[in-house]
């Protein structure tokens, strides 16, 4: 399949919504003075300019269509098997200084990198079309709305941009025609698709972001991890906002009582099945709604933390995606989806490992090859995704659209740990709760090129996503919390610790309502806890497990605090410290330190 693909010719009336901004016209001006594009196709995200862009590309070989019956308007694109997870060691933060990027960061001088993307994209986009997409990050009417405009040259990501993002007239209404206006600069080229010339860079003290050399998403929707969490904290910390690695869900109890909750998994983790959460059936009566899968951006209003979902679709992992694990996210991908990366059987349906029902007894797998039950190979890539937009989700929250936000009762961190970390504890307050955040750790999985598997700390599910110096990031959160006259409660779960023979002891998904439920109660004024060195732990009684099929034993493990790995842990936590060079804030040394002396007590 063709990542690359020859110029398009629109018709009138398609691909000429230039905008009056002149700020704009100078900028789209000066890169295609360097990229020689064949021709400027001026995105306005209209429903007509979406087919006639889906024709093509399905002319052009870079999606397949989907039995339409089976699947209605959804499609498949296969990237560069060389092309497939977020690259981190490609990954750029181009601040004036280094201290700025900090020691998390790679870094790269500013007119060195411009100077040398400036060489890479010099007639990259010959013979293509070049693409100017309008987006808005946020809903309409909020103040927390960032407007950014992404060059590409590749089909794809404008297909891939209209399901994600509020695209086209939207953004250049909400941008108008002052030349001073705040908005994001994002150029993206395919260039030959090569890891060599591969590169993520962000520039955010001009708002600017330039990705080359990669057609894979997450590196080259400028919109998702680019702006709304690399150059987005960058702006949140100037501005006094936060832009988070978190889902957001709205949860309801049958008396109709709402609260709202944020939680930061790293990638991969279930942040997309935790946000569509089915309450298993002894919760009669309680719903839960996806404000949003990946991405917060909240503002302090009243003491108070409020948020926005600045996405308008879901990039998900497929595979283990079923009817079983995710059933919201099944209806939302059973039409009007792109899938990447995932087999396609040969009546015209997607499949993947995990999916419901029997494997195909053949199909073409992620790299277009024959693929059979027998094959050794996998069907669909770990790292395969769809995009599809909220508006699929039944279980969309009705305030997904408020400008406002929606008040946060509760945040969350968690990550993935066979060991050490008990399915949930409460911080004992906000200090303590941004100490857990900083130090959180995860077991690495495909989202990324590199091992999978390893414990690698990852500071509120941010570390690849932070835009700057983690112990400035560190320390805005700590201002934060001085900010707030209602602070949410700050929770930590681990759904996936294991017992005897390496089995996980927790059901998680639907289940994981009943950790949910409990950090709800507390935010009520619940007592169902009780102190011990790491923070409030639920006893096994605390949690309303009726109609769990988990044994009493492995409830009192899940909880249980292990001295010894924690001692582990501690020691952890301070060669983490310790390797981020000396800009970790005091106080989270004075935590790491409390902690420490509560296990000697
Ligand atoms: C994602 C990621 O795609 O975190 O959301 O990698
Ligand atoms: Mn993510």
């Amino acid at each position: 399949m063709k990542d690359i693909a020859p110029a398009i010719s629109p018709p009138a009336g398609i691909g000429d919504a230039k905008p009056a901004n002149q700020a704009v016209l100078d900028w789209v001006g000066e890169v295609e003075l360097l990229t020689k594009p064949e021709n400027i196709f001026w995105c306005d995200g209209s429903e007509r300019e979406n087919n006639f862009l889906l024709e093509q590309a399905e002319r052009q070989n870079a999606l397949i269509k989907l039995n339409d019956k089976k699947v209605p308007r959804s499609y498949l694109h296969r990237s560069n098997p060389n092309d497939v997870a977020r690259v981190e060691q490609f990954t750029f933060i181009c601040t004036p200084t280094k201290e700025e990027a900090g020691p998390t960061n790679n870094w790269s001088e500013p007119a060195e990198t411009y100077s040398k993307l400036d060489g890479l994209l010099q007639g990259a986009m010959r013979g293509r079309t070049m693409f100017v997409i309008p987006y808005i990050m946020g809903p309409p009417d909020s103040p927390l709305t960032k407007v950014g405009f992404e060059i590409t040259d590749s089909i794809y990501v404008v297909l891939s941009m209209r399901i994600m993002t509020r695209m086209g007239a939207v953004a250049v209404k909400r941008l108008g025609n002052d030349a001073n206006a705040e908005w994001n600069r994002g150029v993206h080229s395919l260039l030959d698709v090569n890891p060599a010339r591969r590169f993520i860079c962000h520039f955010p003290q001009d708002n600017a972001i330039i990705s080359v050399g990669s057609g894979y998403g997450g590196n080259v929707l400028l919109s998702k991890k680019c702006l709304a969490l690399r150059i987005g904290s960058y702006l949140a910390r100037r501005q006094g906002w936060m832009a988070e690695h978190m889902l957001i869900l709205g949860v309801e109890s049958p008396e109709g009582k709402k609260h709202y909750v944020a939680a930061a998994f790293p990638s991969a983790c279930g942040k997309t099945n935790f946000a569509m959460l089915i309450p298993p059936k002894h919760f009669r009566g309680w719903k839960v709604t996806t404000v949003g899968d990946d991405i917060a951006w909240m503002q302090i209003r009243e003491g108070r933390l409020f948020a926005v979902n600045p996405e308008n679709g879901y990039f998900g992992v497929v595979p283990g995606t079923s009817y079983k694990s995710n059933p919201n996210a099944m209806k939302s991908i059973e039409h009007d989806t792109l899938y990447t990366n995932v087999a396609l059987t040969d009546d015209g349906d997607v499949w993947w490992e995990g999916k419901d029902g029997a494997p195909p007894a053949h199909a073409i797998d992620w790299r277009g090859n024959d693929w059979t039950p027998a094959s050794k190979e996998k069907a669909a890539h770990p790292n395969s995704r769809f995009a599809t937009p909220m508006r699929n989700n039944p279980a969309l929250d009705a305030n997904v659209e408020k400008g406002e936000g929606v008040p946060i009762s509760a945040l969350i961190f968690g990550g993935r740990r066979s060991d050490t970390m008990p399915l949930v504890f409460q911080a004992f307050d906000w200090d303590h709760g941004v100490y857990i955040g900083a130090t959180m750790a995860s077991e690495t999985t495909a989202a990324a090129t590199g091992a999978v598997g390893q414990v690698r700390r990852d500071p509120m599910a941010m570390l690849p996503f932070c835009g700057y110096n983690i112990g400035d990031y560190f320390r805005h959160w700590l201002k934060v919390g001085k900010r707030l006259t209602s602070p949410p409660l700050i929770f930590n779960v681990n759904w996936f610790r294991k017992g005897e023979g390496g089995k996980f002891l927790w059901p998680g998904f639907g289940d994981n309502m009943r950790v949910l439920k409990w950090a709800i109660d507390r935010c009520e004024g619940s007592d169902a806890a009780v102190e011990s060195p790491i923070g409030w732990l639920p006893r096994p009684d605390d949690l309303d497990l009726a109609e769990l099929d988990v044994p009493h034993k492995s409830v009192v493990e899940l909880l249980g605090i292990d001295h010894e790995q924690w001692q582990r842990e501690l020691a952890g936590h301070q060669k983490f410290f310790d390797s981020l060079g000396g800009v970790v804030p005091q106080e989270l040394l004075e935590q790491r330190e409390k902690l420490a002396g509560r296990f000697k007590l």
